[in-house]
């Protein structure tokens, strides 16, 4: 089932367009493609490098809670938002510690000053964690996911709780097609730090069994996407589980699909690796909603991949 996400990242390797990008990286990238994985025959989490689960699973209770801050992360020992965070702390008034502009790329290249950064880094960690004040300044991420999924704003000052309106439609009216989410907010959008990725979502219930499909307006092919597949997927599960459905297919709809130029080498390394059987998830059949998970409720089984592949995210 993975082999399409494996056949995607050499198709993109072998017939993609060279483009520089905001983040000054450099990617392949083509435009426009689709897969689509039978939920009914595994869990889609990569086999063919190892994927930490633990933060695909707290980063979706994140989102599901409606929280934007990254302190909720941080207490999970997840750093993937971090860096974010971070961009506005060492971008604002009160930083007064040494330039941090551009940190992404210049870690990347002078070890002396990534040395400098993650000093940095651990200290605005530290402050998240144990200075509310600090936290409530600098570690909300603004009207990210959670925000537009729990939160949206209207125009008349109402806020419109899409996921609980998505569930409750499910149950009472699964013919519809109008089961969707979306986290792309026009209005929104100039002042985020990160406009959404994953921007919208629909679900269809068909035979008992609830498939969805995701747009997703950008995709890092090495280090997000193998996130965002398990994600949704596992979003899949929760809803179904929720609306007393099985789980159907998830299809995954990308519009720049890319590889960054700094993880070519990981990308061959990863299309040498023979797939290997896909691991199941489980959900503690005691939780009577969604909205009541912890992140101990939900168990990986059977999750037996090749070694991880380090790569550097670019910001
Ligand atoms: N920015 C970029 N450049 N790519 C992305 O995929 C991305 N995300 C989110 C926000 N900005 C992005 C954050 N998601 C990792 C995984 C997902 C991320 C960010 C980073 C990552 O580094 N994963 C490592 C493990 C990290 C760890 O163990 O702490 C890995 O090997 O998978 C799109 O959702």
């Amino acid at each position: 089932m993975l082999q399409q996400y494996l056949e995607l990242t050499k198709h993109i390797i072998e017939n993609g367009t060279t483009r520089s990008d905001r983040t000054g990286t450099g990617t392949i990238s083509v435009f426009g493609c689709q897969m689509r994985f039978d939920l009914t025959k595994g869990f889609p989490l990569l086999t063919t490098k190892k994927v930490p689960f633990r933060l695909i699973v707290s980063e979706l209770l994140w989102f599901i809670n409606g929280d934007t801050n990254i302190k909720f992360l941080l207490q999970h020992n997840n750093n993937i938002w971090n860096e974010w965070a971070f961009k506005s702390w060492v971008e604002s008034s009160e930083y007064d510690g040494p330039d941090m502009s551009d940190f992404g790329r210049r870690s990347l290249e002078d070890s002396e000053f990534k040395q400098k950064y993650e000093k940095e880094m651990e200290k605005f960690k530290h402050n998240i964690l144990h200075n509310d004040e600090f936290a409530r300044k600098y570690g909300d991420l603004g009207n990210v996911y959670g925000k537009q999924w729990r939160e949206w704003k209207t125009s008349q000052g109402d806020t419109i709780d899409q996921l609980k309106n998505v569930i409750e439609q499910i149950k009472s009216n699964p013919a519809s097609r109008r089961l969707i989410v979306s986290a792309w907010n026009p209005e929104d959008v100039p002042s985020m730090a990160l406009p959404p990725c994953h921007t919208l979502f629909q679900f269809y219930v068909a035979d008992g069994k609830l498939s969805c499909q995701l747009y997703q307006r950008s995709g890092d092919m090495f280090l997000g996407v193998p996130f965002n597949i398990a994600s949704y997927a596992l979003l899949t599960h929760l809803i179904a589980y929720e609306c007393g459905l099985e789980v159907g297919e998830f299809i995954h709809t990308i519009g720049d699909a890319h590889i960054y130029q700094n993880h070519v080498e990981q990308v061959q390394t990863q299309l040498s690796r023979k797939p290997k059987e896909l691991p199941s998830v489980h959900i503690n059949q005691g939780v009577t909603s969604i909205f009541a998970l912890n992140v101990e409720d939900i168990e990986l089984r059977d999750y037996n991949p090749h070694p991880a592949i380090k790569a550097p995210v670019a910001v």
